[in-house]
C-alpha cells in the first residue's frame, strides 16, 4: 500500500536531485537514497518532518459520517485554528461497541439488569462508562439522525499528556463560539472557567 507521507518524501528527495520513483513505499531504493542524502548533507542526524496536518484528516470523512453537521463543522474549524493535528477516533458509536464499552468493569448479573447480553461482561477489567442507560450515550444516533458526540485524539498521541488535549480544547472552543454553536467538552462539564477539576477526565470528548 501507498503512503501519501512517504511519497512527499520521495517528492523531496526528487527535488533535490536524487534520482528514485516515486511511489509511496518505503522500500529499499529509497532508505537507500534516503541514507545517501545524509551522507551528502554532512549532518549525522536529519529530523524527518513530521507529516502535515492534513494528512491526519485523511480519514474524517468517514469518521465523522453520520455526526451532526454543527459539530462537524466546530471540529474542521477547530483543526484550521490549531497547530496540534488531532486524530477523530469515534464519531457514530454502534451497538456492538456501546455493548463492549459497557461491558468493561461489570458482571454478568449487571449487564442483564441492563438488558446487555452477557457474553460482552469484562469484569476484571477497568470500567470506562458510567451510563446509566448503556445505549445512552451522546454518540449513538439521536431521535435527528445523527450521532452528538466525537472523541478527539491530538498528537503526539499520549493519553497522559494533557497540554495537546488542552490545546485541541482550546481550538474547539474558539471555533464552537466563531460559528454560534454550543459545545461541551469532556474535560470541562460544567463549562466553567476550571478545567479537569474532580470528574472531568474525558479529555478527548466533545458533544453538542
Ligand atoms: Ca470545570
Ligand atoms: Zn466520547
Amino acid at each position: 500500500m501507498s503512503d501519501k507521507y512517504v511519497m512527499q518524501i520521495q517528492q523531496k528527495l526528487k527535488r533535490l536531485g536524487y534520482s528514485l520513483g516515486v511511489d509511496g513505499i518505503a522500500g529499499k531504493e529509497t532508505l537507500k537514497v534516503f541514507n545517501q542524502m545524509v551522507t551528502d548533507s554532512g549532518l549525522k542526524e536529519v529530523e524527518v518532518p513530521k507529516p502535515s496536518a492534513g494528512d491526519w484528516k485523511d480519514d474524517w470523512d468517514h469518521k465523522l459520517a453520520g455526526v451532526h453537521p454543527n459539530l462537524v463543522k466546530v471540529v474542521r474549524r477547530a483543526s484550521e485554528l490549531t497547530t496540534t493535528p488531532f486524530k477523530v477516533i469515534e464519531g457514530v458509536r454502534g451497538i456492538e461497541r456501546s455493548y463492549q464499552l459497557y461491558g468493561k468493569g461489570r458482571t454478568a448479573s449487571q449487564l442483564r439488569a441492563k438488558g446487555v447480553p452477557t457474553k460482552y461482561a469484562r469484569p476484571s477489567v477497568r470500567k470506562v462508562t458510567w451510563l446509566n442507560n448503556p445505549l445512552g450515550s451522546k454518540h449513538r444516533v439521536k431521535s435527528d439522525g445523527y450521532g452528538h458526540a466525537v472523541d478527539l485524539f491530538p498528537a503526539p498521541y499520549q493519553w497522559e499528556d494533557i497540554e495537546p488535549f488542552k490545546e485541541v480544547a482550546t481550538a474547539m472552543y474558539q471555533a464552537a463560539s466563531e460559528l454560534g454553536i454550543d459545545i461541551t467538552w469532556g474535560g470541562n462539564w460544567d463549562n466553567d472557567d476550571r478545567w479537569h477539576e474532580s470528574g472531568e477526565y474525558d479529555s478527548p470528548h466533545y458533544e453538542i
